[in-house]
């Protein structure tokens, strides 16, 4: 037994609710194993240096930033309501939404002044108050907690400000988005001031984090191509470095493989048969190191 203990990162996660799974998800396909069964309130995990606390979002900007947690996972809105300034190191590509105001669906609208003097609902006061102040606006801003929808049907408020995803809660309570105040999606945060072996270890969670990321929007590509076509085709794939030839067993053909963006992937399929390449495979990428 090693009277030494092993130093870990404390990262706090969200128990239960829209960024739980996406969290867990994102450290599985990180190699990093544990078990969140049974509602613990705290693991650590199998095959890296890290404590993982299971709490409430709200709740994590500040345990971040009192340092009971060193790095955390919430979504960009609980990040710039909490009133202490905590750094933003990576953003994670799932959690999108959208903080939005909307109306009542009949209710005419012309701009932002409309909120002059009128009463809106929101969970998110301090980040409503200051885009009314960006904004010149002086509204009656009422804080509520939940079911922030049905404010103005109740007669509680005139409009409301509220995360959107898809749009239906808004659309079911006969409410209309006319502004949306910022967008937002899962971040990696952390405190300021970490010792250097804590530092090294989030450095490795994160060159991890991006390599995930990074091939999840990348694909890999193969073809076979007439080697008279071969430069018409390299042009139109940029690859990592260089894309790589490959001589075929009948004469006159290569294989061509290279690495695209998925964004680009439709057209940059139709180009390549448009130059004369056959037999395109695309396959994803596990993990990208860059
Ligand atoms: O219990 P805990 O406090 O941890 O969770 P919570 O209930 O406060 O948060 P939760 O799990 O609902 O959301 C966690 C985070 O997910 C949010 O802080 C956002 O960053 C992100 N997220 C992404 C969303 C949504 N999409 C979303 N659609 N959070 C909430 N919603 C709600 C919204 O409030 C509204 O009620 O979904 C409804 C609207 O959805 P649509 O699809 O009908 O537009
Ligand atoms: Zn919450």
């Amino acid at each position: 037994m090693s009277f030494f203990r092993v130093m870990k990162l404390k990262l706090a996660l969200q128990r239960s609710g829209r960024l739980a799974s996406g969290s867990t998800e994102l450290l599985h396909k990180c190699g990093i194993r544990f078990s969140n069964g049974m509602g613990k309130l705290r693991t650590e995990a199998v095959d890296f240096p890290l404590e993982i606390f299971f709490l409430r979002d709200d709740d994590i900007p500040d345990y971040v930033a009192d340092g009971v947690a060193d790095v955390g996972i919430v979504g960009e809105n609980v990040l710039a309501e909490a009133p202490k300034p905590i750094d933003a190191i990576e953003k994670l590509g799932f959690g999108r939404c959208r903080l939005s105001i909307a109306v009542p669906r009949a209710a005419e609208y012309s701009g932002v002044s409309d909120f002059e003097g009128k009463r809106v609902a929101t969970s998110y006061p301090n980040v409503l108050g200051r885009y009314f102040a960006s904004s010149g606006v002086a509204a009656d801003i009422h804080e509520i907690s939940g079911s922030v929808e049905i404010a103005p049907s109740i007669g509680l408020a005139d409009a409301v400000c509220d995360l959107v995803s898809s749009g239906s809660t808004l659309f079911s309570n006969g409410l209309r988005e006319v502004e949306t105040v910022m967008e937002s999606e899962a971040v990696l945060i952390a405190r300021r001031a970490l010792d250097a072996e804590r530092e090294a270890i989030l450095d490795k969670l994160v060159f991890r984090i991006r390599s995930v990321s990074a091939a999840s929007s990348n694909r890999y590509i193969l073809l076979n191509a007439p080697e008279g076509k071969v430069n018409e085709i390299i042009a139109i794939l940029p690859g990592m470095k260089s894309p790589t030839v490959v001589q075929l067993a009948e004469p006159g053909w290569v294989s061509v493989h290279s690495v695209i963006a998925e964004q680009d992937f439709w057209e940059v399929v139709d180009n390549l048969k448009m130059a004369g390449a056959e037999g395109i495979l695309v396959l994803s990428i596990d993990q990208m190191i860059r």
